[in-house]
């Protein structure tokens, strides 16, 4: 937005005498997107070394990150934190980098919520 002043012109302008009132509008600040990381399950990766990423990369406690692993075990996804899109790279980035170096198949992803 350039110009948050707009005149209103009044009953009286018509003959160019310029008398409109000045009045505010609010620049539209739009939240940016938030983005959902989501762990993948696959049948290879030790449930030990997932519950260690969750408490590394998401600052997880030992039983939250046992129960995110569970349920990605069991269904198959789960979103494990909601960021915005640099942070969301970056912890996918971290998890992918990690998972390789110890050559485990885990993967992880974001999407726009
Ligand atoms: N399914 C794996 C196993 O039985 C454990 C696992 C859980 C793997 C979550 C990936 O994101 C994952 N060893």
């Amino acid at each position: 937005m350039t110009s948050r002043i707009r005149t209103v012109a009044m009953a009286n302008d018509e003959d160019d005498t310029d008398t409109g009132v000045a009045v505010k509008t609010r620049a539209k600040t739009k939240r940016p997107p938030l983005y959902k990381v989501l762990l993948l399950n696959d049948d290879y990766t030790p449930m030990e070394f997932v519950v260690h990423v969750l408490e590394r990369f998401f600052g997880l406690n030992h039983a939250q990150a046992f129960e995110i692993m569970l349920t990605v075990h069991k269904k198959g996804v789960a979103v494990v934190g909601v960021f915005s899109h640099e942070i969301a790279e970056t912890k996918v980035g971290q998890v992918m980098d990690f998972a390789r170096r110890h050559q485990h198949p885990l993967q992880c992803t974001m999407e726009k919520e």
